[in-house]
């Protein structure tokens, strides 16, 4: 049985919306990878590090058999193939992929925490997120994702899709 995993996405360089395609194409493309469900875009505010362009920000449901640290390991090259530069943490980038949620597990090593972090605290990942799925429950907290999310501002609807495929997204 695969498992289903929720990935975010994140650009605010470049041609974003283009960025975020190729990296769905990307992702998709993956041997043992099918996106099943891609967000409709959103325009955010940047959070954490505030003085940069407003990002634009998705969410995916995959289906796939990569463990998930094959899964991390993937989402990396795909950024690397992108262009991205790690300058400053938070700040600028091409495109940034997130592991958010792999099935129900949890799970911890050096270089990858599952559920994300900071998922639960970031209205930029959980506004997507609810769009594909508004019934889900955090694996740590307990809690419904829809009950985390308190404040919608500064996140707007840039391009509506409702978890379309990733043909649909990929036309935009
Ligand atoms: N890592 C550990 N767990 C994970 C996981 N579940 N998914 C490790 C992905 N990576 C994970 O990430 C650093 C390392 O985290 C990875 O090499 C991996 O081993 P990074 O992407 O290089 O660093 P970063 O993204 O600069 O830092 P960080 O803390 O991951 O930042 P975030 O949390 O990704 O936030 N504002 C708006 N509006 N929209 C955004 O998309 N994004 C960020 C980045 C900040 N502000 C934003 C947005
Ligand atoms: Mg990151």
């Amino acid at each position: 049985m695969p498992a289903l995993a929720y990935v975010s996405l994140g650009s605010n360089i470049g041609d974003s919306l283009s960025n975020l395609q190729q990296a769905i194409r990307l992702l998709d493309e993956t041997a043992g990878v099918k996106v099943k469900s891609v967000s409709s875009v959103y325009e955010t505010d940047p959070v954490g590090y505030e003085d940069q362009q407003v990002f634009l920000n998705i969410a995916a449901g995959v289906e796939t058999n990569l463990s998930p640290d094959e899964l991390l390991v993937r989402c990396l090259e795909i950024e690397q193939t992108l262009g991205r530069e790690r300058v400053i943490r938070w700040g600028p980038r091409a495109i940034d992929l997130d592991v958010l949620l792999y099935d129900d597990e949890q799970l911890e090593t050096e270089r990858l925490t599952i559920p994300h972090p900071r998922m639960h605290e970031r209205s930029f990942v959980l506004v997507p997120l609810l769009e594909l799925n508004p019934s889900l429950i955090h694996p740590v907290l307990h809690q419904p994702f829809s009950e985390l999310l308190t404040d919608t501002s500064g996140v707007r609807l840039f391009k509506e899709t409702e978890r379309q495929k990733p043909e649909v997204f990929l036309s935009l």
